[in-house]
């Protein structure tokens, strides 16, 4: 790599905004490592979030339509333990698809917090819900899972009901999640119920081609990435010298994407120059998949007691509901 004279802090201090900013550290260290990494955090710019709402309904991604299915049959369920008054805080809501399941199902919400990284995926949704649930108060924001949210006063105490759908905890590590999972219920407070999806182990026959689809919706995705990265950060990745790889690593039971180098090339971003070897990989998703006792496990040393797990008639995905009971 190429250290140049200009700082990424001095140069991006005037141009950028504290996002960017946030982008450029998280890129530049990502592929200043051996092991190039990128994080899937970056993946949901507009076009992005567009991608990964058309791989839902790809014949091979088979985990939105059947979380979709357990949310139907148990949306009741899930009502009838929630405080009246509640507030639905969501993690990662991207569309809000699935969520109309849970609005319509439990009558008396004071607010629907919808927190997601993608701006363009959370005004979509408000815009639609407005449409579609004209009585609904839907507090959007904007920003990090963890990040504090400032509620308007007269919502800040409410009973709160996390929901964190999509498999999304299975794209970080076990440890990352248990963490992720402890902070959430700290932040919803003591005795408060999340419903978290979660992908399940299966045949990797199914898996993979949940990643690498015929159509190729997913390596658009993966590519996309680099895409924002030649927008966002005055890159010049040539996408044709990059490809799409998904593998299983069953001794991590997850699945990891890639993009492969085509050949030896060099790419600059903003002041820097990275060399790419024919054939280096450029790791850029986990998606974890878990047994039902797995995730019990990991739930319960991240606080939460479960009070019911849901599967589909195949045993392909699962829904946990929750109850923060630190020790
Ligand atoms: N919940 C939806 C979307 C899942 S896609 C579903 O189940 O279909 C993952 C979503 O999480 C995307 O909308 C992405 O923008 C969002 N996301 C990813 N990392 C995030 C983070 N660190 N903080 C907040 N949102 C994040
Ligand atoms: C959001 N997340 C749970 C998806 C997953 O299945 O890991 C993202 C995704 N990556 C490729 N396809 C879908």
């Amino acid at each position: 790599m190429n250290t140049n004279d200009t700082s990424l802090a001095s140069r991006t201090a005037n141009d950028f905004s504290a996002d960017k900013m946030e982008f450029a550290a998280d890129v530049i260290a990502g592929l200043s490592q051996p092991r190039k990494s990128l994080s899937c955090r970056w993946f949901y710019d507009a076009r992005g979030s567009a991608l990964f709402e058309d791989i839902t309904e790809l014949p091979e991604y088979y985990p939105t339509r059947t979380e979709t299915l357990i949310l139907r049959a148990h949306a009741e369920e899930i009502a009838a333990r929630t405080k009246a008054g509640s507030l639905l805080v969501e993690y990662g809501s991207g569309s809000s698809r699935k969520t109309e399941i849970l609005l319509s199902a439990i009558a008396s919400l004071a607010a629907y917090v919808p927190i997601d990284v993608s701006d363009a995926a959370l005004e979509e949704a408000r815009v639609r819900l407005a449409e579609r649930m004209p009585d609904l108060r839907v507090f959007p924001v904007v920003g990090d899972f963890l990040a504090e949210i400032d509620l308007p006063k007269d919502l800040a105490r409410r009973p709160r009901l996390g929901f964190f759908p999509g498999s999304t905890i299975g794209n970080l590590t076990r440890s990352a999640a248990a963490d992720l999972l402890h902070t959430m219920g700290l932040r919803l407070g003591s005795s408060s119920r999340l419903v978290v999806g979660v992908d399940l182990v299966k045949d990797p026959a199914v898996l993979v081609p949940a990643y690498d689809d015929a159509q190729g919706v997913t390596a658009a995705f993966n590519l996309n990435l680099l895409t924002r990265i030649n927008r966002e950060l005055d890159g010049d990745f040539d996408l044709d010298q990059f490809r799409h790889e998904a593998i299983w690593n069953a001794g991590e039971s997850r699945i990891e994407m890639h993009l492969l180098s085509l050949r030896a090339q060099r790419v600059h971003i903003l002041d820097k120059t990275f060399e790419f070897g024919a054939g280096e990989h450029v790791h850029t998703e986990n998606s974890h998949k878990y047994s039902l006792d797995d995730f019990t496990a990991l739930a319960r040393r991240a606080g939460y007691r479960t009070l019911d797990r849901w599967v589909d008639d195949k045993s392909l995905f699962s829904v946990h509901d929750l109850v923060f009971d630190p020790a």
